[in-house]
Formats: structure tokens, C-alpha cells, sequence
């Protein structure tokens, strides 16, 4: 009788440290998350206690200063360097050398592994995703494009590739009806918007897409998304952070 007891609380005592270990220890390591992603000269959010925050002030980009990050410049992976931030990011080497830092610096640091995956991306200007999507859309089958191309990743990590997928018209030289620039996922034959903005012509509306970057940012091995999109002149570009979450695609933050 007495050791079926003590059995039966050892059983007990490890069902419990089961169910701390499964739900408890993880959540715990994550609120300890500190993350900076810096996403061209005027963008930087800050990721601490489980929340996302735009970084505009002086006092709050001191924080960030003097700290090294992982600098990728024109997509070419320049190493870790130091950044100041004074009216835009600039950065230093370990002896305190200044670095020339383009409008296409792309930077990040943090006190865990957000894995960040490297992608190609082709041309895809015939595709039949693209032409449902451009007739999803109400646009011509037929549409000239300024840019159309497929980056193929398993961004979820479950075994099979998905396709992401740009397509725009924006800049462009002739006088099409419509502007339209629409970024959209195909997993497993099915079609999940991230951007997507179609409006009247008129010269120079719209902006040009470009993804940026696949990283896991919350470390639960699915990839977020980074996506810029540039418009015209000093109209600046627009910087969105997305994550795929209940079959669809939601901005976790942006710059606008
Ligand atoms: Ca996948
Ligand atoms: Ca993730």
C-alpha cells in the first residue's frame, strides 16, 4: 500500500515537471528576448519583452548605440560591426574606424539565434500564380511588368518549399491603366497575400518592392518576412515585418 503511494506521487511529481518544462520553461527564455533589426538609413525596431517598437527617438536610439551588429549592405554580408545612431546609422569597425554604410544597410542584433536564411530569387514573368493573381486583381492577363520574380524557401521548416512571389508594374515606361505592385505566398497551391496595392495611373504612383530578408525573429523556426518598398524620390520607402499566423499574413510592425 505505502509504496503504491509513493509511486503514485513520484508519478505525479513528474507529470508536473513534464508540464513545467513543456509550458513554462520556453515562455520564461523567450520574455528574456532582446533583438534591434535596422532595415535601410531610417528604419530600426526593437524587440524586447515580447513586443515590437519602433525606435524614433534620440534617447531610446542611445540604448542602441556602440553595440555591434551583423551588417549586410546591397545584400553582401559585410561582418559585425559597431552602429551609431546620429539623424541616420553609421558605422565603425573594432578599432573605431568609421565604415561607409549605404541607404541599403540592412543590420541585426540580438541575445538569441534569430537564424536568418539566405534565398535566390528569379525571374518569373509566365507563371500561372501570376496571372490568376493579376486576374484575382481585375489586371490584365496581359500586364508588363517592372519586376516579377519567385524566391523558393521553406520558410516554415515543415519539409516543403513554398514560393514567394513579386510582381509590379510601378515606374514604368508606358501608360498602363493601373499601378499595381502585390508580393504573395503559394504554399501548397494556395495563394496568401503579404502586399498588395493596386490604384489608378498616374506617373510616378506606386512603389517597388523588394523582399529583404527571411529570419526567425521570435525563434519558434518559422521565418518572418522583411519586405521594403521603395516610392518615389523622397516619398522614402515603406518597411513592413511580416509573420504568417492563422493562415494569413499580418504586419507585426512597420515604419509607417
Ligand atoms: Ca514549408
Ligand atoms: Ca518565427
Amino acid at each position: 500500500m505505502k509504496r503504491r503511494y509513493i509511486i503514485s506521487i513520484i508519478m505525479v511529481l513528474v507529470f508536473g515537471l513534464i508540464m513545467f518544462i513543456a509550458f513554462c520553461v520556453d515562455p520564461i527564455r523567450k520574455e528574456s528576448y532582446e533583438a534591434t533589426i535596422v532595415v535601410g538609413e531610417n528604419t530600426t525596431w526593437n524587440y524586447s519583452q515580447k513586443r515590437w517598437k519602433k525606435v524614433s527617438n534620440e534617447t531610446d536610439f542611445q540604448t542602441l548605440n556602440w553595440k555591434k551588429y551583423q551588417i549586410f549592405d546591397n545584400d553582401e554580408d559585410k561582418g559585425e560591426y559597431y552602429l551609431v545612431h546620429s539623424d541616420k546609422w553609421y558605422g565603425f569597425d573594432n578599432k573605431r574606424n568609421a565604415v561607409n554604410l549605404s541607404d541599403m544597410l540592412f543590420a541585426y542584433r540580438s541575445n538569441y539565434n534569430m537564424g536568418l536564411d539566405t534565398f535566390v530569387e528569379e525571374d518569373a514573368s509566365s507563371d500561372e500564380f501570376i496571372e490568376k493573381v493579376l486576374l484575382d486583381n481585375d489586371l490584365s492577363a496581359e500586364s508588363e511588368f517592372t519586376k516579377s520574380t519567385k524566391i523558393s524557401i521553406d520558410y516554415d521548416s515543415d519539409g516543403i518549399v513554398e514560393d514567394f512571389y513579386t510582381i509590379t508594374n510601378a515606374f514604368i515606361n508606358s501608360t498602363p491603366d493601373k499601378v499595381f505592385t502585390i508580393v504573395f505566398m503559394v504554399k501548397e497551391g494556395e495563394i496568401s497575400y503579404l502586399y498588395n496595392e493596386t490604384r489608378a495611373y498616374k506617373v510616378y504612383a506606386g512603389c517597388f518592392p523588394e523582399v529583404i530578408a527571411f529570419m526567425d525573429v521570435n525563434d519558434d523556426n518559422k521565418d518572418e518576412i522583411i519586405i521594403s518598398c521603395f516610392q518615389y524620390s523622397n516619398l522614402g520607402r515603406i518597411d513592413m515585418l511580416y509573420e504568417f499566423q492563422d493562415n494569413k499574413f499580418k504586419i507585426l510592425i512597420s515604419n509607417q
